[in-house]
């Protein structure tokens, strides 16, 4: 018994938050590269909103409910975009 609800639990909490992801970003210089990478992330499914914030080099990341977005996707579409990551924080 005491199995079966330890299963469920790990099978549950892992996924079934909204996420937000926080991903510092080096070389966005102008709204231009912002709006690229605004626009490369909304095409992604798994992503219910994104922001990119020009001063801070910040973008925030919510994913959909249940859903997530790793961190190699991550880097792998800003690195596409032609720029680098610096950190990626989830909370
Ligand atoms: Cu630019």
């Amino acid at each position: 018994m005491k199995k079966i609800i330890m299963l469920s639990l790990c099978l549950l909490s892992p996924t079934l938050y909204a996420k937000e992801i926080t991903v510092k970003v080096n070389g966005m210089v102008c709204s231009m590269c912002a709006q690229g990478i605004q626009k490369k992330f909304s095409k992604i499914s798994e992503v219910k909103d994104i922001k990119v914030d020009l001063d801070t080099k910040v973008v925030s990341i919510v994913t959909k409910d249940d859903k997530d977005l790793k961190d190699s996707k991550i880097k792998e579409i800003i690195t596409e975009a032609g720029y680098n990551v610096a950190t990626i924080e989830r909370k």
